[in-house]
């Protein structure tokens, strides 16, 4: 089945949990067991990329683990890298509405588009929208930062996307925000638009998963939590406030 697809039937039961795994953060050995002890606790999908350089060998060995230890569909996010990988059973094509810097809104896409159209390489559209403080991500793509209380211009820009045809907005707090994309903020933009809802960054609780799914996220992404110890408990109760 299309990851598209997949990923609707999800949401007709309910929200959504990713785990974003870094390539860059451990070896790829790891990084298999990480996405088989989240695909056993309940995450639905397994998200693989960085804001960091790791070079496509590193890449291409971890994607290769993580398929081996699952069955739930993993996806490549496109980030601080050049390195890219064609073989997973998606793309998810991101365009930072925020970003200052071309590359990161449509000129990297338009380097890879031909060669995804004649791999056929499924791709998952959507609007990315960093908000403070951004992180690594946030400086990398010279983010326009959303600030914490700007709720009209993160309004304005997941309309934009919405607007522009793309299948989500992604509102991004950057990996390792010390808190969450605001709650208030969720629901501002949640009320405006009728695209599902992508929330990521700095959920590290299940009281911070249960706030962002709360507030109107529909897929809930998270990947710095299961690089620490506990992961697995961790985890799976983040992943039963988003499920509840
Ligand atoms: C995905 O960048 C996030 O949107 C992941 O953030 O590492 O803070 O969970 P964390």
């Amino acid at each position: 089945m299309k990851v598209r697809e997949y990923l609707k039937n999800k949401l007709r039961q309910g929200a959504v949990h990713i785990t974003l795994i870094d390539p860059s953060r451990q070896l790829p050995e790891a990084a298999g067991r990480l996405a088989r002890t989240a695909q056993e606790v309940g995450s639905d999908l397994v998200l693989i990329g960085s804001a960091s350089e790791h070079g496509q060998r590193l890449l291409m060995e971890t994607a290769e683990a993580v398929q081996l230890k699952t069955t739930i569909p993993v996806i490549f996010l496109p980030g601080g890298s050049d390195s890219i990988s064609f073989n997973l059973d998606a793309l998810l094509f991101l365009s930072m509405l925020n970003s200052r810097k071309p590359q990161f809104v449509t000129a990297a896409h338009a380097r890879i588009a031909l060669i995804l159209k004649r791999l056929s390489v499924e791709t998952i559209s959507a609007g990315y929208i960093v908000v403070e403080p951004g992180m690594k991500l946030g400086e990398l793509g010279e983010a326009d930062l959303v600030t914490r209380d700007n709720f009209w211009k993160a309004i304005g820009y997941a309309l934009t996307a919405e607007f522009m045809g793309m299948d989500y907005v992604y509102l991004e707090a950057g990996s390792g925000a010390a808190q969450p994309v605001p709650a208030g903020m969720i629901r501002a933009v949640k009320r405006e638009i009728s695209i599902p809802l992508i929330v990521g960054g700095g959920i590290r609780t299940a009281v911070d998963a249960r706030r962002v799914r709360q507030a109107g996220a529909d897929i809930v992404i998270t990947g710095t939590v299961i690089e620490n110890a506990g992961y697995r408990e961790r985890l799976r109760s983040i992943l039963s406030a988003i499920k509840e």
